[in-house]
């Protein structure tokens, strides 16, 4: 069977973020729903404290810190495989140490470089995604005019983060590569990326995929009077997603509705699993 891509569940311990800001934003919340989407299948729980919603501010690290660490002691102990959501070396370090196996930075090291080392001195999984600026002045940065627009320009970005990445001592074979869906990127952008996912895969690392209830995808299921889809009805565009990327290979999905991703990869692993008879 090919391989099936991990499930990368969210948890955001936000008061702001855009899907579900809010909603788990206490310590007994987040870890009630870091447990549900670890029954409902997820491979990896990712906890964040930072929203990155365009125009968002940054929390104090001390803020952040208080958010998540206490959720990754809990759910790291219950045995999930834990993603810490942060773009702090601090952060970072404190999530490794209450138990966090894998540092998803949107940043890929830009925001602070501490991380690197962090990242180099723990051996944990580093998610390095592709990143321009801070959410606050991102949407500055949405110009792709170079050759081979956003496609090329995401693919070099994200090849010199990968230089800088192993420059800083962390191995390879830990590094998995992230477009950054929406990250300084209109939906044109994204489209053009996710058409062409096989290029950023030619840098030789896994890809984690973030498509998830994003705003490109209330673009596209707008109203005929051009108001975007909430984000609580954008699941079956991204359920839709996920059977793509799947097919298209990554090594993983980062998805807020956990349940509908697993289904939509039990049908692929069905289909698969009749190939031959
Ligand atoms: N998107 C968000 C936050 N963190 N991390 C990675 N690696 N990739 C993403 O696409 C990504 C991310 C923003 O979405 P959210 O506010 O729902 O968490």
């Amino acid at each position: 069977m090919t391989r099936q891509p991990l499930v990368m569940g969210v948890v955001n311990v936000t008061p702001d973020s855009f899907s579900d800001g809010g909603r788990y934003d206490t310590v007994e919340a987040a870890v009630a729903h870091g447990r549900a989407l670890l029954a409902d299948g997820a491979d990896i729980l990712d906890i964040g404290g930072e929203s990155t919603r365009p125009g968002a501010t940054r929390p104090l690290v001390a803020e952040e810190l208080a958010r998540v660490v206490p959720v990754i002691t809990e759910l790291a102990a219950a045995g999930a495989v834990v993603s810490v959501d942060t773009m702090r070396a601090e952060v970072a370090e404190a999530a490794v140490t209450a138990g966090a196996g894998i540092v998803n930075d949107v940043s890929g090291g830009l925001a602070d470089p501490e991380v690197l080392r962090v990242v180099a001195a723990t051996g944990v999984r580093y998610v390095a995604m592709h990143w321009r600026a801070h959410s606050d002045r991102m949407t500055d940065f949405a110009t792709y005019d170079g050759p081979g627009g956003v496609v090329a320009a995401v693919r070099d970005e994200l090849a010199a983060r990968l230089e800088a990445i192993l420059a800083a001592g962390v191995a390879a074979d830990r590094v998995v590569l992230d477009p950054g869906l929406g990250f300084a990127k209109g939906a044109a952008h994204n489209w053009s990326l996710l058409r062409h996912l096989d290029e950023l895969a030619a840098l030789g690392r896994p890809l984690l995929v973030g498509a998830s209830r994003k705003s490109f995808l209330g673009r596209l299921l707008a109203a005929p009077d051009g108001a975007e889809r909430p984000v609580g009805e954008r699941e079956h565009a991204t359920t839709a997603l996920t059977v793509v990327l799947a097919q298209a290979g990554v090594w993983g999905l980062r998805v807020h509705d956990v349940r509908s991703c697993r289904d939509a990869l039990k049908v692929l692993a069905a289909l698969d699993e009749g190939n031959g008879s």
